[in-house]
């Protein structure tokens, strides 16, 4: 009877303990108008455009009218009537005609403060115009410019694809040091992008993105501050704010290229947009490991550490000095402000998972500030 009940007590312990370990965060509800509303993993879709009405969705997407050329010489005018909402699909128009000093229209769509996300897997299916000239993408760019102007908040290109290059696209992003020669561009051969529906997606989480076509990988960034050790990590991986989504046909310009003026209408057509995070209430279970390897970077005042590993990720360090709660940092980074010189402390670090689970404390390191 005694064994019995120490058994029982003893479960109830394990019952208790945890329930305290449970996560402390709401389980995802999914977007009513999404088609696909899960997938494995613990996805959710939070966000979507299947393209079933009859015109583009203004409480979804925002037009950009302007001949501005995009910052890269562009040739088209965007107005908002180069678009058709029809059988499912959004057709964006690129045509050859005169409007306010451009010799084409197209049309720039944006889901801006309709549509603005901090990580997550974003699929799109989309047919890719033909033509020499024609330079359609996918792409985020940040809502707050949390950085500063472009590059400094970075940009991220789910897709790109040139009508001089019809068998390939690109995906990559834009940082202020990951740009221009030192931008991670990937290219992907796929033959049918222009005369097919393919699958474009990035999945994007904490210190991490990586591209497919077709479910295929293509192209992965990581922040690894080891590797750059003179800049913060804001200006190697600004990707810690929300981004929103933009769809857009664009004529000639840098990337773009001469055009074929026979090409003309032609469309860059998308089947969907769908936007899927993680449901951390149902799917975390652990919380991540004990932060290690803590480190002095080349960059004054600023510590770097191995990333925590997690069941899925961690979401945010707290950093503490002598015990005290000092910030916190979205990436294995911190620098220290308003220290007193020559004067040594201790920092402990703790990592948090996006279901509020937090680590064992690190050792203290050892930092003296400068
Ligand atoms: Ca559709
Ligand atoms: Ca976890």
């Amino acid at each position: 009877m005694k064994k019995i009940n120490l058994l029982i007590l003893f479960v109830l312990a394990i019952v208790l303990v945890a329930c305290t370990k449970q996560p402390n965060i709401d389980p995802l509800e999914s977007a009513e108008d999404c088609n696909e509303k899960s997938l494995d993993g613990g996805w959710v879709c939070i966000w979507a455009d299947e393209f079933e009405g009859s015109e583009v969705d203004t409480t979804k997407w925002t037009y950009e009218v302007n001949g501005y050329g995009g910052g890269n010489g562009e040739l088209q005018y965007y107005t908002a009537d180069n678009t058709v909402v029809q059988d499912s699909i959004l057709s964006i128009i690129a045509k050859k005609e005169v409007y306010l000093g451009k010799q084409y229209t197209s049309s720039r769509i944006v889901s801006k403060y309709k549509g603005d996300f901090t990580y997550g897997r974003f699929i799109i299916r989309a047919k890719n115009p033909v033509g020499a000239g024609t330079w359609p993408a996918i792409w985020m760019m940040p809502t707050m410019n949390a950085y500063g102007g472009w590059p400094k908040s970075g940009e991220i290109d789910i897709m790109e694809y040139v009508g001089r290059i019809p068998n390939k696209v690109t995906g990559t992003v834009h940082t202020e040091i990951r740009n221009g020669g030192n931008t991670p561009v990937r290219e992907y051969t796929l033959p049918t992008a222009n005369s097919e529906f393919h699958n474009y997606e990035v999945i994007w989480e904490p210190g991490s993105i990586i591209w497919y076509v077709d479910g295929v990988k293509f192209n992965e960034v990581n922040y690894t501050p080891q590797f750059t050790q003179q800049y913060k990590y804001n200006q190697v991986f600004p990707f810690d704010q929300d981004f929103f989504m933009i769809l857009n046909l664009a004529i000639g310009g840098t990337l773009g290229g001469n055009v074929d003026d026979s090409i003309f209408p032609t469309a860059f057509e998308v089947d969907y947009v769908r936007v899927y995070q993680r449901d951390y209430a149902k799917v975390d279970k652990q919380a991540p490991s004990k932060v290690t390897d803590i480190n002095l970077q080349q960059l004054a005042n600023t510590i770097y550490w191995k990333k925590a590993e997690d069941d899925f990720a961690v979401e945010k360090y707290n950093i503490y000095i002598n015990g005290e709660f000092r910030g916190v940092s979205r990436l294995h980074q911190f620098t220290f402000g308003g220290l007193t010189k020559n004067q040594t402390y201790a920092i402990t670090i703790e990592a948090v998972d996006f279901a509020g689970r937090v680590s064992k404390i690190s050792d203290p390191f050892s930092f003296t500030f400068q």
